[in-house]
């Protein structure tokens, strides 16, 4: 399966084109919207969130609700562009429009800008923007609803904001093997979801409330770690035959890719290197005639193979770049010193990065799924996983 994604964050919208999908499982727009309403939530985000209304029009590959094997393009609309059509105008314009010249750092203007030789930061700012995540997670949202039929779920949470974590770490419980494969990761999202900042812990998201406050007074901004759980994944997604079929190395991939992410663990992750080896790897026992591990610190993936239990990506995202207290900076026109511009933008983005993170595992897990099961249409692709889980995988 493929996909792109084109547009500029101030420019008309976004649209994406995602193909590789089987025939005939059901899809609608407002499966799609579903999901880019929830990428948009989160206390801490910037004006721009009070404008949209993220909305993809389907323009291709759907037909009576279900899906034609065909490329689906899809097409989300900036509300902001409105307001932005002589400073993003296609044709050159006699206007006067301001050119940017001091970067911010952090972001991609300084890179962007001297690589694309570029004399107006604007070029590298529109495209290099986290806007164009709606665009990725509406092309996330088909890997997501191909891979409900056969109870795939994808869940997330935020696990800490500016260094405030929970009283208790919820996932030490998935690592202990009390959350099963049985366990749905939508539930996670039925408790992320309702949360302000994506945590399951209400005592701790007053806490990070405040310290968001403390952000803004300051003009400062926040990261934070957030964790992406999947459950209902089969054994055996994934090689080691070759670098590129390490399932963990496709995630570690997907979701570095997001805007800010800075660091990505698998299972256990860092915390493993400070261990013996037997107080890391998960003891394989037999259970009603079928392999079961007492713990899953493995994340749900060993030699590059998905173990059949919940796998487990945790993600840190630095803090925003934009800062209404800019630090240092230099204009690219005089080559003096300055400080950084001022931009809108959010302050706190964590809890929406965990809900692209839950996208681009998504994506990885239905590239693997489809890669190993195949089929053109959702019939064949059931037949084909029936199949294995029946005559293979159960014993
Ligand atoms: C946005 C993500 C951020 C926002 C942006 C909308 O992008 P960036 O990486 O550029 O900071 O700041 O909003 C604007 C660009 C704006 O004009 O306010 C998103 O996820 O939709």
């Amino acid at each position: 399966i493929k996909f792109l994604t084109a547009g500029e964050s101030h420019g008309k919208g976004l649209t994406t084109i995602v193909s590789g999908f089987p025939s005939n499982f059901e899809l609608s727009e407002d499966y799609v919207n579903f999901h880019l309403a929830r990428r948009q939530m989160g206390y801490g985000r910037g004006l721009r969130m009070k404008i949209e209304t993220d909305k993809a029009e389907i323009l291709s590959g759907v037909r009576f609700g279900k899906t034609l094997g065909s490329p689906i393009s899809l097409f989300i609309k900036n509300k902001d562009w409105e307001n932005w059509t002589d400073k993003m105008s296609l044709e050159p314009i006699e206007k006067e429009i301001e050119k940017i010249t001091i970067p911010r750092p952090g972001h991609a203007d300084l890179v962007g800008t001297l690589k694309y030789n570029f004399n107006d930061i604007r070029n590298s700012i529109d495209r290099s923007s986290a806007r164009e995540t709606a665009a990725r997670v509406a092309a996330a949202s088909i890997a997501r609803k191909f891979l409900s039929n056969f109870n795939i779920q994808i869940g997330s949470f935020v696990e800490s904001i500016g260094g405030i974590y929970p009283r208790e770490n919820f996932i030490d419980k998935i690592f202990n093997g009390e959350i099963s494969q049985n366990y749905s990761a939508e539930k996670l999202n039925h408790i992320s979801d309702k949360s302000a900042v994506r945590v399951l812990d209400a005592q701790q998201e007053n806490k990070i409330i405040n310290k968001i406050k403390l952000a803004k007074k300051k003009g400062d901004t926040l990261g934070g770690t957030f964790y992406v759980v999947v459950t209902g994944v089969p054994v055996g997604l994934g090689s080691f035959i070759h670098y590129d079929e390490k399932i963990e190395a496709a995630l570690s991939h997907a979701v570095m890719s997001i805007h800010a992410v800075k660091g990505v663990e698998v299972g256990i992750g860092f915390e493993g290197a400070n261990l013996f080896g037997s107080q890391v790897h998960d003891e394989i026992i037999i259970k009603k005639n079928n392999f079961y591990r007492k713990t899953n610190r493995a994340g749900g993936i060993e030699g590059g193979i998905t173990t059949g239990l919940p796998i487990i990506i945790r993600g840190a995202m630095k803090p925003i770049a934009t800062l209404m207290s800019p630090i240092e900076s230099v204009d690219l026109a005089t080559m003096k010193k300055v400080i950084a511009r001022r931009e809108r933008s959010d302050f706190v983005a964590v809890p929406a990065c965990a809900v692209i993170a839950e996208s681009m595992v998504a994506w990885v897990i239905a590239d693997f799924f489809l890669k190993k099961f195949g089929g053109d249409s959702i019939e064949e692709t059931k037949d084909n996983f029936m199949n294995f889980t029946q005559k293979y995988f159960q014993r």
